[in-house]
């Protein structure tokens, strides 16, 4: 107090300063100076309106956990779930009864299988007589012998007599007909370069015992080359003729199949 009262008297003694430099104004500075010193605490006022609503409190501590409620009804079926792997294989189940008889089917079409069938069988022989030929030039180029008029064919194909022939006749030619030397050494020669002992030529008694011709019925005239002895119908059962290695002839048996020599002209094409 004593400092806000020696404030007010510096105040005050400020004032009246002035006053003194400027007395003109002396009746109006006397009620300046009222207006500064305190004046009666005033009557209470009246009571103020309500205020607007505080601001949302802080956020309180958890509560406690509350008791277990009462189970909840059934709840519906869900949706189904993905499919599974699959299986293993079962083991295989025994086999049923017969079951009954089917109705009868339509009537069939005629069959036109008998001319495929017929040409199945043409094609069946054709294919066994290229087979045949084609064994017939692989024997002709192992290589043949000639003459100047003869070719002679080695075949190297076990054969009876007569089924010998029959096979140098289907390729336009005879079991070899030696009719000179120069033949009956060419068809020797091929069967030494061949190895072999010996070979059906065509040479028979068949038709009249002890008269031997040629198989095509041509008769021995000025060549022969029986081996000494030969020919001697052994058993009573020698009507057909080998050659030997050495070119020599001994009639035999006309049973025993043999390889075989065939002959063919040249000038028949
Ligand atoms: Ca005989
Ligand atoms: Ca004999």
């Amino acid at each position: 107090m004593r400092a806000e009262a020696l404030l007010l008297s510096m105040i005050i003694m400020s004032a009246l300063s002035l006053l003194r430099l400027n007395g003109q104004n002396l009746a109006d500075e006397s009620c300046t100076v009222q207006i500064l010193v305190p004046g009666l605490k005033g009557e209470p006022g009246d009571k103020g309106h309500k205020g607007v609503p505080g601001r949302p409190g802080r956020v309180g501590p958890p509560g406690e956990i509350g008791q277990t409620g009462l189970k909840g009804q059934k709840g519906i079926m869900g949706r189904y779930g993905k499919v599974g792997p699959s299986g293993m294989k079962g083991v295989k189940g025994e086999m049923g009864d017969p079951g009954p008889r089917g109705p009868d089917g339509e009537p069939g079409v005629p069959c036109e299988c008998a001319p495929m069938r017929k040409r199945i069988g043409e094609m069946d022989i054709l294919v066994a007589q290229l087979t045949s030929e084609l064994k017939f030039i692989k024997n002709a180029v192992a290589g043949i012998k000639e003459t100047d008029s003869k070719v002679y064919l080695l075949v190297k194909e076990e054969k009876r007599y007569s089924d010998a022939e029959a096979y140098c006749q289907t390729r336009g030619g005879h079991l070899a007909m030696p009719k000179d030397e120069a033949a009956n050494a060419a068809i020797a020669a091929y069967i030494t370069d061949a190895g072999l002992s010996r070979v059906y030529i065509g040479i028979h008694d068949l038709d009249r015992e002890g008269v031997f011709t040629y198989v095509d019925r041509s008769p021995m005239t000025t060549f022969s080359k029986w081996r000494r002895g030969e020919p001697n119908n052994a058993y009573d059962d020698e009507d057909c003729a080998e050659m030997v290695s050495s070119g020599e002839w001994t009639d035999v048996a006309c049973h025993p199949t043999m390889y075989f020599v065939c002959e063919f002209d040249k000038d028949s094409g």
